[in-house]
């Protein structure tokens, strides 16, 4: 089984990917860092795993962390280890031999654990250490915690790299959300899609905190202010959200992410693990479990009020066949195929007009969770203006699909709209499967535009979706069993009153190589 995604970094032109592993079944156990490598994040080659246990302070497992690429280019990995009481302890590695282009090995030094919780702590809820940065003489890292039910992100300075000395104040904690896992703190832009390395701080940036929280298996983030010669006190923006109900980097099946800083192309990307929907067993019948979502930029919406995110670049190389369906009109009711393409593996950009929005439901403001308005208002019930979208992994008959799709509301000041990535209809299959009507809620104005674009990359059982320039990110985990392969098919759908237009351009995607090939 593969779960978080651990340790992302660009060094001497190659990208590693760490994540955990159990290299003995498709469950969670026997915890190691897998690690694969690749040239532009797409063909991979994977290589032995990098960390295992093998020390007494990572005997019970070899839990998550970062990487930090030091300033004279050198590599240190930042994991939790399971010392022998069960208890999380923070340990470096770093590579044995530097001239090796892929750091194959990776060695434990004899001073390790350079972390562990005081008297204070919860030292069985205490890990995932962040990438360093550094401001002045000082190098900071987080590490992920909870106090009770008070999510800590305990923060540690060091002048050397190897002695750490918890802050008197953590960077950030928060009443009520439960543990944190996986912390990532980073900088982000004012000014452009640029991204910055861990280690940017001043006038032209803000900083973005995310949690993962063990409680509800989904992460949010905030945005804000970092203060490091004021305390090292991070501030949560004015109107961010800093509990259960913030924002998300993506409101479906996607956790334990972590995003890092690409010097090769000058851009931050995020990782995230995306968990299978079916039953254990099922996962060891298959022999496999767990996998990464395909990596996505991340950067600063010029609003400030949240991050916007796209599928690498680097994932167009493996667009083949194209067809495009332009000006397409679709009444109330209707869905039309994009034909000539490969259904279950495909990279699919729509934008929708709407000619006219007066039609629009209005919206009840007691609906404040997107994803119970997205269970109550499905692809099949009609609106004014929506739902409309696309129809992936969908039989024929339409006895198999899932819809991802767009609902306008008029709101009190403006119009509200939802982005609904919805599996309770993707299987026919009835036992085993989890099948949530996944949803976000969408900040844009359609008053200005009357456009909204939605891109969606399908992959057999992953569906992931961008809507509008990837303001709302939604993945999904679905398992037809008659929509597959070649039985698969794609729609564009509208079942509101008012008639919409399409333009798509839809993409059969190749298999990845191997790194080299
Ligand atoms: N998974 C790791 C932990 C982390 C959790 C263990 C998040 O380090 O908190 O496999 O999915």
């Amino acid at each position: 089984m593969a779960t978080d995604p651990n340790g992302p970094m660009y060094y001497n032109g190659i990208y590693h990917l760490f994540y955990q592993y159990n290299p003995k079944g498709a469950v969670w156990g026997n915890i190691v860092w897998a690690h694969s490598v690749s040239k532009d994040m797409v063909n991979w080659e994977a290589l032995e795993p990098a960390i295992y246990p093998s020390e007494s302070f990572d005997i019970n497992g070899c839990w998550s962390g970062s990487a930090t690429v030091l300033p004279e280019n050198k590599p240190v990995i930042f994991y939790t280890g399971i010392d022998p009481n069960q208890y999380q302890v923070q340990n470096y590695a770093v590579p044995e031999n530097l001239s090796d282009p892929y750091l194959r090995k990776w060695v434990k030094p004899a001073d390790n654990p350079i972390v562990v919780a005081d008297e204070t702590m919860n030292k069985t809820a205490f890990r995932d250490p962040t990438t360093a940065w550094k401001i002045g003489g000082h190098w900071r890292m987080v590490v992920a915690s909870r106090r009770k039910q008070r999510g800590m992100a305990y923060l540690y300075r060091s002048r050397d790299f190897r002695k750490w000395i918890k802050a008197k104040h953590p960077l950030h904690s928060v009443p009520n959300t439960g543990m944190f896992e996986c912390a990532d703190f980073f900088p982000v832009s004012l000014s452009g899609d640029t991204g910055l390395d861990n280690s940017a701080f001043g006038p032209n940036v803000k900083h973005v905190l995310k949690v993962s929280l063990d409680l509800t298996r989904y992460e949010y983030y905030t945005i804000g202010s970092y203060f490091p010669e004021a305390r090292d006190k991070y501030v949560v923006g004015k109107g961010f959200v800093d509990g259960w109900n913030g924002l998300r980097f993506d409101y479906g099946n996607f956790y334990a992410s972590k995003t890092f800083f690409d010097p090769s192309k000058n851009r931050r990307i995020l990782w995230g693990w995306t968990n299978e929907s079916d039953a254990a067993q099922d996962d060891a019948q298959k022999g496999w479990a767990g996998l990464q979502a395909i990596p996505r930029k991340v950067w600063l919406d010029p609003s400030g009020k949240q991050l916007l995110q796209w599928p690498i670049e680097e994932i167009e190389t493996l667009r083949g066949q194209n067809v495009q369906l332009s000006n397409q009109e679709l009444k109330s009711g209707e869905h039309i195929e994009v034909k000539g393409i490969t259904a279950a593996q495909v990279d699919v950009d729509i934008t929708f007009s709407i000619p006219n929005l007066d039609k629009a439901e209005p919206f009840d403001p007691s609906w404040t969770n997107a994803q119970d308005l997205c269970g109550l208002k499905g692809s099949t019930v009609q609106g004014g203006v929506g739902p409309f979208g696309l129809l992936t992994l969908a039989s024929e008959k339409l006895e198999e699909y899932t819809p991802v799709f767009f609902r306008v509301f008029t709101g009190l000041y403006k119009h509200v709209v939802l982005l609904c990535s919805d599996s309770g209809s993707s299987s026919l299959r009835k036992e085993g499967l989890y099948k949530p009507s996944f949803a976000g809620f969408v900040d844009v104005d359609l008053d200005d535009t009357y456009k909204i674009s939605l891109r969606t990359l399908i992959d057999h059982s992953v569906v992931e979706s961008f809507g509008a320039g990837g303001k709302t990110c939604i993945t999904s985990r679905v398992y037809p069993l008659v929509a597959v392969f070649d039985d698969a098919h794609l729609f564009v759908f509208n079942n509101g009153t008012e008639t919409i237009t399409a333009d798509v351009e839809a993409w059969s995607m190749a298999k990845p190589d191997k790194m080299n090939n």
